[in-house]
């Protein structure tokens, strides 16, 4: 599969043609009013917000139990041009623990102006996102998201490219039989990290369609729900992830929850009520945002 690029989507061609078909893309124009896109550059993040605390743990550190960092942003932007090795990689800083006005230069994207996370008052406490909705990412060359996985519970993530770009491997829910799911982390693969294991450990492997492009500056990437996803960087590369909750993912979304009710013993009653009150509000929500 190629990974097809558009320009000048509008929202509703966007949810129709491509999010409702759960298809991964790319939308070439989406940021392009973000002053970050002008502005930003790791000197520039530096100079400005580099007294910004931000929690530094490389990805899926668990499994190495390393501990978690507080670094300011000019620390995190000198270590990776020191050529520190493994290089670090800043990723999922939440933006509302940054300040306002680091946040005020990444716009809104008009192709997730209907993520339901943001109504987060109707939604149950459960199921709104303690992790935030919007996170950074900052790497260079070595740096990359290497564990294989998808989003948790259904989510699917917008993420844009402000300057570099970064190499992207995806593969579709249908591959999941071969990817070595976790027995425990059901969104995650037991392959520790894809861009350096041994093929001979993973031979089903083979038997997946990976789907490899290189997300560049100024486009935004759109990874629906449950398809899997892993990332490395060859150069430079500072980008911002947006969770979103939307009609096409909102039926696997409470469903998925639902499960997981049943199997922390919630008494069947509550987990039908559940149900009822969330496709209801699908289908409230579907009628004011006008998408079917
Ligand atoms: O951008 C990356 O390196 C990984 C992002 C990611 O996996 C995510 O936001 O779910």
């Amino acid at each position: 599969m190629i990974i097809q690029r558009v320009t000048d989507v509008t929202e509703k061609e966007f949810r129709t043609r491509h999010a409702n078909v759960n298809k991964p893309i790319i939308v070439r124009s989406a940021i392009r009013d973000w002053p970050a896109l002008q502005k930003w550059s790791l000197e520039y993040i530096a100079e400005h917000y580099g007294h910004e605390k931000v929690i530094f743990r490389q990805p899926y550190a668990d499994s190495t139990g390393e501990e978690d960092r507080e670094w300011t942003l000019r620390e995190f932007v000198e270590a990776l041009q020191s050529g520190e090795e493994p290089r670090p990689y800043l990723n999922q800083v939440k933006l509302r623990d940054l300040s306002e006005r680091l946040r005020s230069d990444i716009g809104t994207l008009e192709i997730a102006k209907n993520n339901r996370l943001n109504r987060s008052r109707l939604l149950p406490e459960s199921m709104k996102l303690d992790a935030g909705k919007k996170a950074l990412f900052v790497g260079d060359r070595g740096s990359g998201f290497g564990m294989l996985h998808w989003d948790y519970s259904y989510l699917h993530v917008y993420i844009s490219q402000i300057r570099g770009s970064k190499e992207f491997l995806l593969f579709s829910p249908e591959d999941t039989p071969h990817l070595y799911q976790h027995p425990i982390h059901e969104g995650a693969s037991s392959i520790k990290d894809i861009n350096n294991y041994n093929p001979a450990d993973y031979p089903d492997l083979k038997k997946a369609t990976p789907v490899r492009f290189t997300l560049q500056e100024g486009e935004t990437l759109f990874v629906p729900g449950g398809w899997w996803h892993a990332t490395k960087m060859n150069e430079c590369s500072i980008s911002v992830a947006e969770s979103a909750l939307t009609h096409s993912n909102w039926t696997q979304r409470y469903r998925w929850f639902a499960k997981q009710f049943r199997k922390q013993g919630y008494s069947p009653t509550k987990v039908v009520l559940f149900r009822l009150y969330m496709f209801g509000l699908g289908r409230f929500l579907d009628t004011l945002e006008k998408v079917t």
